[in-house]
């Protein structure tokens, strides 16, 4: 069922001859809290940018240094981009990161703890629509470990995983393949229902 809606999300790419290109990440120095509450990257000196095809960047254990780009200490990332969504239903969602962490969904809060923790662990779930959602994560590191991972239950699933590099891509660069994309999951979503009914 997976692969068939990948494959469709492939097709309608290469239709339009524009990739949905893997997410990126943006680092700067220092870190800051807005007055609205959101980690923020205001003020901030960029390190700059790296494509990051998941956010998986920890060894589970607890001396961890990620250094994104080389900076060990004092550094916010972000990422922004879409989440794509085969099936509608409530996923969760859960992070370890040390330290702050952020992921905001369709703007709207699904993990809060923009506080130190030594790889603290945080969960949240969103409710979503078949079809792009946009996705929002932000980290900050204060001093010595640091690291992020960001991962998925989807409707069903009995255990966490890394939310794939699959489901992952950054802003979409025309509006007509957008659309077009979204039609790819839509034919998707009908293959996967056809298989579930010859099951
Ligand atoms: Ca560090
Ligand atoms: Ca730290």
């Amino acid at each position: 069922m997976k692969a068939s809606w990948m494959a469709a999300l492939a097709l309608s790419t290469s239709m339009v001859g524009t990739a949905w290109a893997d997410l990126t990440a943006n680092v700067y120095h220092g870190w800051t809290i807005g007055l609205d509450g959101k980690i923020s990257t205001v003020g901030l000196d960029k390190v700059g940018t790296f494509v990051d095809p998941q956010i998986d960047h920890w060894d589970g254990t607890n001396t961890y240094r990620w250094n994104p780009l080389g900076v060990d200490e004092l550094y916010t990332v972000t990422w922004a981009g879409y989440l794509l969504i085969a099936d509608a239903g409530t996923y969760q969602f859960r992070t370890v990161a040390d330290d702050g962490v952020q992921v905001f969904i369709d703007n709207q809060s699904v993990i809060n703890n923009p506080t130190l923790q030594w790889f603290g662990e945080n969960q949240g779930t969103a409710t979503l629509t078949a079809g792009a959602h946009a996705l929002d994560v932000r980290l900050f590191e204060n001093y010595t470990y640091d690291g992020i991972i960001l991962q998925w239950k989807k409707p069903g699933d009995a255990d966490w995983s890394i939310a794939p590099s699959s489901v992952l891509v950054t802003s979409v660069p025309e509006p007509g393949s957008f659309a077009l994309a979204l039609a790819g999951l839509a034919v998707a979503g009908a293959v996967a229902l056809r298989q579930r009914r010859t099951q």
